[in-house]
C-alpha cells in the first residue's frame, strides 16, 4: 500500500485575489505567463501601497514626531519580515534597494572597492541575466581583473567540472543565480556557494527567480549575497533587498553618498552611519518596502513550500503538453525546474509566437530574456518563454497550447 503522494498545492484558487486578472486581454480571459519579467499584484498590496500614503506618509528616520516614528517603525518593521522570509538572522544586513539590478551593481562596487585589484579574477556562468553579468564586466574592467565564465551542461545546468576549474584560479568573487530566468534551471546553490568558499571567495546568488517561488533560507545556504526583486515576488516595483552578512557589509565601502548614510559630516571627509543605514543613502521607497512586507505576509499565508509544489505541478503538466506539439523545441532541463519554460516552434520566430497568441489573450515574452551569452550558447537569437506564479492553471496552459496550435496553422505547418 502507498500513501497518497498528492503535492500539498494551494489550497483555494487565488486568482480572484489579482484584479488585473479580471480584465480581459484582446476581448478574452487574460492569461498571463510573463511573471518571470514581473508578477501581478493581489489586492492586499495594492492596499498597502493606497494606506501608507492615506494614513502614514512621513519621511523615515529623522522626524521625531508620531507620524515620522510611525512611519519609521513600519519601514523597519517590513525590513524585519523580509529578513525572516529569507531567513537572515540579523535585519541589519538587509539593504534596501531599488531591485535586483541595484542591488548587483552595489555589490559589484563596493566589494569590488574592497576585494577585487588588477589580476584578479571574478567568477560568473553563461546563465546569467545581464544584471548579474554587465556588473561584473564594469568591475573586472576598472580594476583590469579577469572575468571568467562558467559553460553549461547541454540540457542547461552549470557545469560543476568547469565551475571547479574556474575556482582554480582562486578568484575573488563568484557570482551565479539560483534559478534562471530563461531555462528555468535551479541551481545547486548551498554546493556552489560551499566550493566557492573553499576557494577562498565570496559567493553573491541572483534570487531574482528563485525568492518569488522557492522556500529560501540564506543561513542554510551560506551566501554571503543573496540579491532580490519585490516587483516579481507579488510586491511593488522599485524595492528590492541586497541581504548581505553584516561583518561583509560593515568592511564594505559606502555606495551611494548622501543624507541619512552618515554619522559626522566634516568638510571634506565624513564617518558613516552603522547598517543598514550605511547603504540606504537619501530617502528610501518607504511605501515599496511596506508593500512588499504586504506581499511576504501574503506569501506566507499561502505557504512557499505549497507555492512551490502548485508550481512544480503545473510546470509537469505544461512540459507535457507542450512536449506534445510537432515542431516544438523546449530548452533547459526536463526535471528540478521552476516554473519557467523557454521553447521554439519549428521555424517561427518567437516574436511571431507572442504577438499570435497575444491574440487569444495569452501574454507570453519572446526575445533574448537579458541572456545574450546563454543564447548564443542555444544557438538562437530569442526564445518564447511562458512562466508560472500562484494564479496559473491547467486550463491557462490549455489556452496557451491552442494558441500555439493555432500558431503553426497560420503558419501552413499541418497536422496541427
Ligand atoms: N536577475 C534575474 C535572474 C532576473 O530574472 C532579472 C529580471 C533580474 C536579475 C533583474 O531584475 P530587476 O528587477 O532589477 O529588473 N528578469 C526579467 C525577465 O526575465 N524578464 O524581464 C525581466
Amino acid at each position: 500500500m502507498s500513501p497518497r503522494t498528492a503535492p500539498a498545492s494551494l489550497r483555494r484558487d487565488v486568482r480572484d485575489d489579482f484584479p488585473i486578472l479580471r480584465q480581459p486581454s484582446n476581448g478574452h480571459r487574460l492569461v498571463y505567463l510573463d511573471s518571470a519579467a514581473t508578477s501581478q499584484k493581489p489586492q492586499v498590496v495594492i492596499d498597502a501601497i493606497a494606506s501608507y500614503y492615506g494614513g502614514l506618509n512621513a519621511n523615515v528616520h529623522r522626524g521625531g514626531y508620531d507620524l515620522a516614528l510611525r512611519a519609521t517603525d513600519a519601514y523597519e518593521e517590513a525590513r524585519a519580515r523580509l529578513a525572516a522570509f529569507v531567513g537572515a538572522p540579523d535585519p541589519r544586513g538587509v539593504i534596501f534597494v531599488r531591485g535586483t539590478t541595484e542591488g548587483i551593481n552595489l555589490i559589484a562596487s563596493s566589494l569590488g572597492q574592497l576585494k577585487v585589484k588588477s589580476g584578479d579574477s571574478i567568477v560568473v556562468t553563461a546563465m546569467e541575466h545581464h544584471s548579474n553579468l554587465i556588473p561584473w564586466q564594469l568591475l573586472a574592467q576598472a580594476r583590469g581583473a579577469q572575468l571568467v565564465m562558467v559553460e553549461l551542461t547541454p540540457d542547461g545546468r552549470i557545469d560543476l567540472e568547469d565551475f571547479r576549474r574556474a575556482l582554480e584560479q582562486e578568484p575573488r568573487i563568484v557570482a551565479f543565480t539560483h534559478v534562471s530566468n530563461a531555462l528555468g534551471t535551479i541551481n545547486p546553490v548551498a554546493e556552489l556557494v560551499r566550493l566557492t568558499h573553499d576557494a577562498g571567495a565570496v559567493a553573491v546568488v541572483d534570487g531574482a527567480q528563485s525568492a518569488p517561488h522557492l522556500a529560501v533560507d540564506v543561513h542554510a545556504l551560506d551566501c554571503d549575497f543573496f540579491v532580490l526583486s519585490g516587483h516579481k515576488m507579488l510586491g511593488p516595483m522599485g524595492i528590492g533587498a541586497v541581504i548581505g552578512k553584516p561583518e561583509l557589509l560593515d568592511a564594505m565601502p559606502p555606495y551611494h553618498g548622501g543624507g541619512e548614510m552618515i554619522h559626522v559630516v566634516r568638510d571634506t571627509t565624513a564617518t558613516y552611519a552603522p547598517l543598514p543605514q550605511k547603504f540606504e543613502a537619501g530617502t528610501p521607497n518607504v511605501e515599496g518596502a511596506i508593500a512588499l512586507g504586504a506581499a511576504i505576509e501574503y506569501l506566507r499565508g499561502l505557504g512557499m513550500d505549497a507555492i512551490a509544489a502548485h508550481e512544480r505541478q503545473l510546470v509537469g503538466y505544461a512540459l507535457a503538453q507542450l512536449s506534445a506539439i510537432e515542431g516544438m523545441t523546449i530548452y533547459g532541463p526536463m526535471d528540478e525546474r521552476a516554473g519557467v519554460i523557454s521553447f521554439t516552434l519549428a521555424d517561427i520566430h518567437p516574436h511571431d509566437l507572442a504577438t499570435i497568441v497575444d491574440q487569444d489573450g495569452v501574454a507570453i515574452r519572446a526575445g533574448h530574456h537579458c541572456t545574450q551569452p546563454l543564447m548564443r550558447r542555444l544557438n538562437v537569437s530569442a526564445t518564447a518563454r511562458a512562466s508560472f506564479y500562484v494564479y496559473n492553471t491547467e486550463e491557462d496552459v490549455d489556452v496557451l497550447v491552442v494558441a500555439l496550435q493555432k500558431a503553426r496553422r497560420l503558419f501552413g505547418l499541418t497536422h496541427g
